[in-house]
């Protein structure tokens, strides 16, 4: 899990605004490399200790990131400087494969150094047998980002329905070119040795191509298009719940029929996730928060103890919902899943598509 202590308000530049939504631009400019306002922070801090209660009365086993003071932020490489980090989405930044822990390259200049946030977690996990790799880190350097992509098409927020297909993601044209490999690692999600994948804002097709070819013929991976007119992250948009189950964003219907034809074919239910509850419109994320959900085992689902139609959903399908008090997390942008990094579960790697 992560830990949300030191987080500093990003600088929005261009390529931070598909992070950021529009209506908070304007605080985000003014207030760029301070401390997030600290009620905020001790409201998340207080979610995700939250979680971690849950988690181990349950008998998982948390693990958390060595406090650090990351108040001063600020950094410069030979391509850029920015101040970071500003969330404890552990998800966005390693992906667990097997037996195998990959820091992402991440795509977003304020994110360059998140992973050394996790350093000593994962060289703690390497040194009980995990391999540990590292993907090539981009430059984040400008020529990365389109700076001629709109503002006003930037300003669409992930899963708006009202915008026209020819612009921006729906047409093909994202922020983020192809000029040097990069990914978050939340925009993948695993269904045993398939792994379903979106080109994102922040992840390229030569982001995939790299985990594809390094993770080699053990896993597929499946490229797979959502109606979205800015997606970052794929884990409020194609959700597995246990086998044979899949929660689908009524928002971001998924526009690939291959996909939808493999998911079918094999028996699973793909389910429409119900609307979150909560009103808010969080300033990193859209609110589909809701279906973000921490799935332990076939029975037993970590969600957040407002969301009722989502319980109700559960229950429903017979799972068991473990509920938690998380909703003062969702400013940063993060949900259940976005928080946590499965790295050790019990059970077989399967192959569900053959
Ligand atoms: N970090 C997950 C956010 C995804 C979304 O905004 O829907």
């Amino acid at each position: 899990m992560g830990t949300i202590e030191g987080v500093t308000v990003p600088p929005l530049t261009h390529e931070m605004k598909v992070m950021v939504r529009r209506n908070y631009w304007d605080f985000y400019r003014e207030h760029a490399g301070e401390p997030y306002p600290e009620h905020l922070v001790r409201g998340a801090a207080k979610a995700l200790d939250n979680l971690q209660r849950v988690l181990e009365d349950e008998g998982v086993t948390v693990t958390r990131p060595d406090p650090v003071d990351y108040a001063q932020t600020e950094f410069r490489t030979p391509h850029f400087e920015s101040t970071g980090f500003f969330n404890a989405d552990i998800r966005d930044v390693v992906l667990a494969v097997g037996d195998e822990l990959i820091e992402a390259p991440m795509a977003l200049p304020p994110r360059y150094f998140e992973h050394v946030k996790y350093h000593s977690l994962l060289q703690r996990y390497f040194e009980r047998g995990a391999r540990w790799t590292a993907a090539p880190k981009c430059s984040m350097g400008q020529h990365m980002y389109d700076y001629d992509y709109p503002d006003e098409h930037l300003a669409f927020f992930r899963g708006d329905p009202n915008v026209p297909d020819d612009v921006g993601p729906l047409a093909g044209h994202y922020m983020t070119n192809e000029a040097e490999p990069c990914f978050d690692a939340a925009d993948f999600v695993r269904f045993g040795r398939d792994i379903v994948v979106q080109r994102s804002q922040v992840t390229n097709e030569l982001g995939i191509k790299w985990l594809e070819r390094h993770l080699g013929s053990e896993y597929r991976i499946h490229r797979a298009r959502f109606r979205s007119s800015g997606p970052v992250h794929i884990d409020t948009t194609w959700v597995p719940l246990g086998e044979g189950r899949v929660l689908t964003c009524p928002a971001r219907p998924c526009l690939s029929p291959d996909l939808l034809d493999m998911f079918k074919r094999a028996g699973w239910e793909i389910i429409e996730a119900p609307e979150g509850v909560a009103p808010a419109e969080f300033q990193l994320s859209s609110r589909w928060l809701s279906m973000n959900l921490l799935v332990l085992d076939e029975e037993r689902v970590v969600v957040d103890q407002h969301e009722e139609p989502t319980i109700r959903m559960l229950k429903n399908l017979g799972m068991k919902p473990v509920l938690v008090d998380f909703k003062d997390h969702y400013v940063f942008g993060g949900g259940l899943h976005c928080a946590t990094l499965d790295v050790r579960r019990r059970g077989e790697l399967k192959s569900y598509f053959d």
